[in-house]
């Protein structure tokens, strides 16, 4: 398997002592799975994918397929900060249940506040409850931004009137592991858009421990139990970026993957939306689209079953999976300034005139990501 090897026997190892740990669910996945009219061929297509989506050999979908049947064993409590929740949305909604959302089901989910039943004094004891007993062993999700400003009193939980900042430091310091699912929680996301009254932060900038950011507002249902599935497996934290986002799902910038490409290269570009190019499928960089500056696998795994994602719609990313791209991706439906992206829009007017120019484009934009990223940086 070419040095994955090791990261085989890790897993089988893995498995291993998860299924000595006890179920916490009195049905098993096949169960569920049946009940929900789910096969278990496209069950083991969902492990396949999911091996694929994480660059693995494909002798590990049959460990992926284990590990998911034993997601019952890894407590998670999932947290709500300042947000909408459109993260937990992505995941959960659907017409009909996916393999991603049954898993979601599956797994041992201690305490999530708009999908539990328990309110008031009684969630506040689940809550500690589910602290104490899997004390060092739960997964940490949290959705949303943190508000410090006024020691976090723009956000308060639960009859005790305690902060967010407060909830979500106790919390940290005993979870196996952080996950700061959607931009909110990653960077701040719309709370934190200028003049942020609220003092709004991602999770990362509130806690002491190590936590991995799956941006998008909201992320898909496949970034957010892919980087479950890989701690689950491996019980590690994945490769990661310069903005601690795992590499399998942000490692590629939209513009490199996006259908409409052949297009932007072509110089056919949608000058109005509903015109003809519009129709024709033609490149919405003139509407705004940030996907020459955002990276994300947003084309490639989709939302709302895997159907579809907003360029394909016919929107422009608006670069929802970057940090602060409320203040530095607007206005969202029209290209950014020139003097922010070095006359890129100024090179786009000439596209088409030669392939040539076409191609100073494209080391155009590499550049203008960078610029851009390190203007962040400063
Ligand atoms: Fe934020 Fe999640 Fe955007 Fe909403 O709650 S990432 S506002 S889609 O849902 O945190
Ligand atoms: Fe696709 Fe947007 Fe790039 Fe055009 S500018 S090719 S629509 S990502
Ligand atoms: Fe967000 Fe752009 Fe994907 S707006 S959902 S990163 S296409």
């Amino acid at each position: 398997m070419n040095g994955f090897d090791a990261l085989y026997s890790k897993a089988e190892e893995r498995i291993r002592i998860l299924s000595e740990l006890p179920s916490t669910k009195n049905k098993t996945i096949e169960k569920l799975l049946e009940e929900k009219g789910v096969q278990r061929r496209d069950f083991m297509k969902w492990a396949a994918s999911i091996t694929a989506m994480l660059a693995l050999p494909s002798q590990f979908t049959p460990l992926f397929a284990d590990v998911a049947k034993l997601a019952d064993r890894l407590p998670l409590i999932w947290l709500h900060m300042a947000e909408c929740t459109g993260c937990s949305e992505s995941l959960i909604r659907s017409d009909a249940p996916t393999v991603d959302s049954l898993i979601f089901e599956h797994i041992s989910l201690e305490y999530h506040e708009t999908l539990m039943a328990a309110a008031g004094w009684q969630a506040e004891e689940i809550l500690d409850g589910a602290m104490h007993k899997y004390k060092g062993k739960y997964i940490l999700l949290v959705e949303g931004g943190v508000p410090t400003a006024m020691d976090g009193q723009y956000l308060t939980l639960g009859p005790q009137a305690k902060t967010g900042l407060s909830v979500v430091t106790e919390a940290a310091k005993d979870a196996a592991a952080i996950f700061s699912i959607g931009t909110c929680s990653s960077f701040g996301g719309i709370q934190a858009a200028a003049p942020n009254p609220t003092g709004a932060k991602g999770v990362d900038k509130v806690v002491k421990q190590p936590v991995i950011n799956v941006p998008g507002c909201p992320p898909s249902a496949k970034n957010i139990v892919g980087t479950l599935m890989h701690f689950l497996l491996f019980g590690t934290l994945p490769a990661l970026d310069r903005y601690s986002r795992p590499k399998w799902a942000y490692g590629n910038r939209i513009h490199d993957l996006c259908e409409r490409r052949g297009h932007f290269d072509a110089g056919e570009f949608v000058e109005s939306f509903g015109d003809e190019g519009a129709k024709a499928g033609w490149c919405l960089y003139k509407q705004g689209c940030k996907g020459p500056y955002t990276f994300n696998n947003c084309s490639i795994e989709r939302f709302n079953q895997h159907t579809h994602w907003p360029v394909g719609a016919g929107h422009g990313c608006m670069g929802c999976s970057e940090p602060d791209f409320w203040d530095t991706m607007g206005p969202l439906e029209q290209p950014l300034d020139s003097h922010l992206v070095m006359g890129l829009n100024s090179t786009v007017d000439k596209v088409g005139t030669t392939l040539v120019t076409a191609t100073v484009i494209g080391i155009g934009a590499h550049a203008v990501a960078s610029l851009f990223m390190n203007k962040k940086e400063g």
